[in-house]
């Protein structure tokens, strides 16, 4: 009778022990982020000093990542020890049983190439698969994936590359990545929820200039946050093939260009959207800004319900067809000159103080934001004085 408990308690010690969070730190503890995630279990955290780290990670565990802060604490992956393993970051979530996101934090991932598996290259700032990931404050940028021998077909994701996971990005920004066929900055084959977060200056070869999604059941959310400036032959901002759902709510698609779809290319997806703007979209003359397709033996699939929107400019679709109970939106033949804020038809007074009101605030979601470099400065406040008083 007393073997019983005390194996019950050696069991409860070791369970005990395998869920204590430990913290390690970086150069301090271990010479390199890779060494410290070598020897991490399950939900310790990595706090990695300031400076410029050459590394390729690759996680398996469940962890956090913590950096001094974005552009302090910067993860360079141009220098890959292992042929074809060229993103900054590689997550697999298939050796965790936890159901707790692997997190990235203060700090910026760079010059990342991407995975190449199967004749894919795979996120240049991060691929992961099957895997929970949550980044908050990280900005990912200059990564650009390349075909890297004479097999490779296909690119996906410039900075990010979601094969069968769930992400989660809060209060970050990617910008300048390169895909060479499709999603400039994303590629999601799972769902995303994007907050407080800024998409810009992103390319893709193909289709989705910022972000590229497929696959029934995926759920893309933009939340208070920007996708602009971002550019593909489809899809300019979005192009979305056959997934789950599609939730703009105070989300920016601005300045993006495309062949066809400047701002969004897609089949029949259930949308919902919600205090959001689509302006200086750009697509080709005879193409739509919004381009919406039948999705394949689906008839009767799409359901869009849009409120307090504004859309301008010509070209935008025939998108309209679709709307079910439209709520009140703005829609306007021209978009006008850049630092009409109020959309009165000129530059005055009223868009300054609209500036103003805004003036330091570095949220993605603000409209006086025009260079959309997620801050409301001086570079704003010449954009609109450049068109004073012109209409
Ligand atoms: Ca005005
Ligand atoms: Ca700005």
């Amino acid at each position: 009778m007393t073997r019983f408990p005390t194996t019950a308690l050696a069991l409860l010690l070791v369970t005990t022990a395998s869920t204590m969070a430990e913290v390690l730190e970086v150069p301090a503890d271990h010479p390199t982020i890779a060494s410290a995630v070598e020897v991490a279990q399950d939900g310790d955290e990595i706090r990695v000093a300031p400076g410029v780290w050459h590394e390729n990670l690759f996680i398996r565990k469940q962890i956090t990542i913590t950096g001094s802060g974005q552009g302090v604490t910067i993860i360079d992956g141009s220098q890959p020890k292992m042929f074809s393993f060229g993103s900054c970051v590689v997550v697999s979530g298939a050796f965790t049983k936890s159901n707790e996101p692997v997190r990235l934090q203060s700090l910026t991932l760079r010059n990342g190439v991407g995975a190449e598996i199967y004749g894919v290259v795979r996120g240049g700032g991060i691929y992961s698969e099957f895997a929970r990931v949550e980044l908050d404050q990280v900005t990912i940028e200059e990564c650009d994936v390349e075909p890297q021998n004479e097999y490779d077909s296909m690119g996906w994701g410039g900075a990010i590359c979601n094969y069968g996971g769930e992400y989660v990005i809060n209060d970050s920004i990617l910008r300048n990545n390169s895909s060479f066929t499709h999603g400039g900055a994303i590629f999601m084959y799972g769902s995303l929820v994007l907050n407080n977060t800024l998409i810009t200056n992103n390319i893709a070869d193909l289709e989705g200039g910022a972000i590229y999604a497929e696959a029934p059941g995926t759920n893309l959310e933009c939340l208070n946050s920007s996708i602009c400036d971002n550019q593909s032959l489809f899809g300019g901002a979005l192009a979305l093939d056959r997934i789950g759902n599609l939730r703009l709510e105070r989300c920016r698609l601005n300045g993006n260009i495309a062949r066809d779809g400047a701002a969004l290319y897609m089949d029949e997806t259930f949308s919902v959207i919600t205090d959001s703007t689509f302006q200086y979209n750009v697509s080709d003359e005879g193409e739509t800004v919004i381009r919406i397709f039948d999705q394949p033996g689906v008839p009767g699939a799409l359901f869009v319900e849009i409120s307090e929107s504004l859309f301008c400019g010509a070209n935008q679709g025939d998108w309209r067809d679709f709307i079910v109970e439209p709520e009140p939106n703005d829609f306007l033949e021209t978009c006008g000159l850049p630092g009409d804020l109020n959309h009165d038809g000129t530059v005055s007074g009223a868009d300054l103080s609209i500036l103003l009101a805004e003036w330091g605030s570095s949220g993605a979601d603000k409209n006086a934001d025009l260079d959309c470099d997620g801050i409301v400065s001086g570079t704003d406040l010449s954009a609109l004085l450049a068109n004073w008083h012109s209409s």
